[in-house]
């Protein structure tokens, strides 16, 4: 059963029981109408309170039903919500914590609703590309009124219930509880107290207009289309609110059931679900049990006080965690600290951080010159210079003076980690934590699991990955782990389409045209030309049979290294960051081409934007066949979260199956044929070659 049924008195509880958040599923539904029907039968009965157990009242339809014929078997929400309504004894909703999408949606099928503040009530379906599809469309702006419904169901954002109940002429609530310990009593009370009020009140026959509809939803879709840029569900949400004022109820329901089920099928609804459950998925580690014991992390430290280590202090100070920041010269902790003050002085100047949250923030932080004032701290992060030597020192030292159970992390982006944990007596201790620049803001992080890393190091690093709301991924070792490993077949490919008869522009322009925030060109100006040009010099030496473009090489030779030199692929002007396309880096690549005898050819942007991401596509099914990634959704999130890609594609990986991986397959095998490529790369990854073969996909 997924729902508990009690009799106390005259008045019957059903509570939902399905953990997590008491998801919708076939099951709970089920449950429901038998327990209502059971109450409905039970002549002590006079009353009805449904209410939900753990965390959640409810957290909406059953998400991992979708897809599923489940999602639809009777009774499906609507048939739930419907009985409600029909129920001849009132039912009362008794809503805590959590009351979101057909979560809310059931609630407002409900006669009465009771409230208990600090409930985060919302209608979050447009975040998963729909929209509310139980009739949240259509009662909610009855219930709340039309501009603040539609505000909720357009952004998905949770509102407090105590903000709700202040709105003027809500009918969302009939009462707030005074506090959430009383809500059970409070509903109780309630429920006897309105058990022979006639007729039962029903949200659907409330009225539901607005005085100047025309205008107001005029300026309500002008207003979605400019932030629903790839998204279709935020300008439906304003069609079937807009139905709510002008239709019957009934027909409203229509017109919402046809634009939900249209935009189920969409594929970027399909998209965002899959982020849904892989940002989730990320965070379990098949042989690491959730039960697995953590260890307790109150202090941090940081060995340098770069930019990295800068905006890795601030994550953990931001979590209110105290942080203590270690650097060889009082003058670079001096220049560390004026850096993170700056990052925070101008979100105060934003209105994004409250002056004396950033000051308690900073209050957390202490430094020092001396390894031995870190030894009490129950986790170090170095972010010291990429170099095996110095991580050698730095480790060395972190091994004699931090007390024994601390956990040792290394934020390198590139260099053997276990090689990095053999400089220590305490390999099971060292892990890998990649942040990506900047560390404060991006929301990626690798987590590098080594050889010998604990699994009680595991699952407390994944723990605080959380804290610090970031999406954690675990890799296993390899150089460049998953994304940076990955973006190196697509600088490979984006060299190999200039030496082929593109400009930097052209290639830019057709993957930002695909979704991209940034094409490889703009990206490498803002990252830094001199960074992909060290890790060549480095793949030269290592794998001298390694195929590039000499294009960046010549690039850098002429100290264009991108923004920080004013000037790379493109030109920049001081202070901004348009990237103005320069003839000179055109004619260098014209001349690079001549010396090799290449006649350019156009190419489409088709075949720049599918060789692209089937590289990155190919390069992932390696590190999914190695091993060093679990599942293709983590890897998805290692690309959503860290490299651009567009979130209403889902990620390479499923943006491939949506393809199809047998057209994937078929596209590499073009471009092997393509002598001024790299036939021995495309040969896909015998993962890709078999799934394409079975007609299966990554997810
Ligand atoms: N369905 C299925 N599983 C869900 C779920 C849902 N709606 N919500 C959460 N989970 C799982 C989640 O995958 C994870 O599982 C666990 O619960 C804890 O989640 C007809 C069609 C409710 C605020 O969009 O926003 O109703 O990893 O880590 O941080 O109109 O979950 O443990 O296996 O996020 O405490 C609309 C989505 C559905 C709400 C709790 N509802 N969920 O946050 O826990 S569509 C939503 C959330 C709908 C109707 C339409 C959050 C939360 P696992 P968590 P949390």
């Amino acid at each position: 059963m997924t729902t508990l049924y009690e009799v106390h008195g005259s008045v019957a509880l059903i509570t939902l029981s399905n953990p997590p958040v008491n998801g919708l599923g076939h099951a709970t539904r089920l449950s429901i109408t038998d327990n209502l029907q059971k109450a409905n039968d039970d002549d002590a009965v006079k009353s009805i309170v449904i209410t939900g157990a753990g965390k959640a009242f409810s957290g909406g339809a059953d998400i991992k039903e979708f897809g599923s014929p489940k999602a639809l078997q009777e009774p499906n929400l609507l048939s739930v919500i419907v009985a409600i309504e029909k129920s001849p004894k009132p039912v009362v909703a008794a809503i805590h914590s959590v009351c979101m999408g057909g979560g809310l949606e059931l609630a407002l099928g409900c006669h009465y609703r009771i409230a208990a503040p600090g409930c985060s009530v919302a209608l979050p379906e447009v975040k998963l590309g729909l929209l509310p599809g139980a009739g949240g469309t259509q009662r909610l702006p009855r219930a709340l009124g039309v501009e603040p419904a539609l505000n909720m169901i357009v952004s998905g954002e949770p509102v407090k219930s105590e903000m709700l109940a202040q709105i003027p002429g809500q009918k969302l609530f009939d009462k707030l509880s005074s506090s959430p310990d009383t809500l059970a009593e409070e509903a109780f009370a309630f429920a006897q107290a309105i058990a022979e009020t006639r007729p039962l009140p029903l949200v659907r026959d409330l009225p539901c207009k607005h005085r100047n509809g025309d205008a107001y939803f005029q300026f309500a879709r002008n207003m979605v289309k400019g932030m629903a840029k790839n998204f279709p569900a935020p300008l439906k949400c304003v069609d079937a609110v807009e139905a709510a004022t002008r239709q019957k109820f009934e027909d409203g329901m229509r017109i919402e059931r046809e634009l939900f089920t249209n935009l189920m099928f969409t594929p970027e609804s399909r998209a965002l679900r899959h982020v849904f459950m892989a940002e989730r998925a990320a965070s379990k580690i098949p042989d690491v049990p959730a039960d697995t014991a953590q260890r307790a992390i109150n202090s941090i430290a940081v060995i340098g006080a770069g930019t990295m280590g800068g905006g890795i202090a601030m994550n953990f100070l931001n979590a209110g965690i105290p942080v203590k920041m270690l650097e060889m010269k009082q003058d670079a902790l001096d220049r560390g600290i004026a850096t993170m003050r700056k990052n925070y002085e101008s979100q105060v100047k934003k209105g994004k951080l409250k002056q004396d949250k950033y000051e308690e923030r900073m209050g957390l932080l202490s430094t020092t010159l001396s390894y031995d004032d870190l030894k009490d701290a129950d986790m170090v992060i170095e972010a010291v210079f990429e170099e095996m030597g110095v991580k050698e020192k730095v480790f060395t030292e972190l091994d004699r003076v931090m007390k024994p159970g601390a956990i040792l992390a290394s934020n390198t982006s590139t260099l053997d980690l276990n090689q990095i944990a053999s400089f220590t007596k305490r390999p099971e201790d060292v892990v890998g934590l990649h942040f990506f620049s900047p560390a404060n803001i991006m929301k990626l992080l690798e987590v590098v699991r080594g050889d010998k890393t604990a699994k009680y190091v595991m699952a407390t690093v994944m723990a605080v990955a959380k804290k610090i709301r970031k999406t954690a991924v675990v890799s296993g070792v390899c150089d460049g782990f998953i994304g940076n490993r990955m973006i190196e077949q697509y600088g490979r490919q984006g060299g190999f389409l200039l030496d082929e008869g593109c400009t930097p522009a052209q290639v830019d322009k057709a993957i930002e045209k695909f979704g991209f925030a940034m094409g490889p060109f703009r990206m490498g100006d803002l990252a830094g030309n001199d960074i992909g040009w060290a890790i060549r010099k480095r793949r030269y030496q290592e794998k001298p049979d390694m195929k590039y473009s000499k294009t960046a090489d010549l690039l850098c030779e002429k100290g264009r290294f991108g923004q920080k030199t004013g000037a790379g692929w493109y030109d920049y002007v001081a202070g901004k960051r348009d990237a103005i396309p320069n003839q000179e880096v055109v004619s260098m690549i014209e001349a690079h081409r001549n010396s090799l005898g290449i006649t350019p050819r156009k190419i489409s942007d088709d075949e720049i934007v599918q060789r692209l991401v089937y590289s990155l596509v190919n390069e992932a099914a390696h590190i999914l066949e190695e091993g060093i990634a679990s599942k293709a959704s983590d890897i998805d999130m290692v690309y959503l979260m860290g490299y651009g890609f567009p979130l209403y594609r889902g990620g390479p990986m499923l943006y491939a199956d949506q393809v199809g991986l047998f057209n994937v397959v078929q596209a590499m095998n073009r471009f092997a044929k393509n002598p001024l490529d790299d036939a021995s790369f495309w040969q896909p990854a015998p993962l890709l070659a078999r799934l394409a073969a079975e007609g299966k996909t990554f997810n």
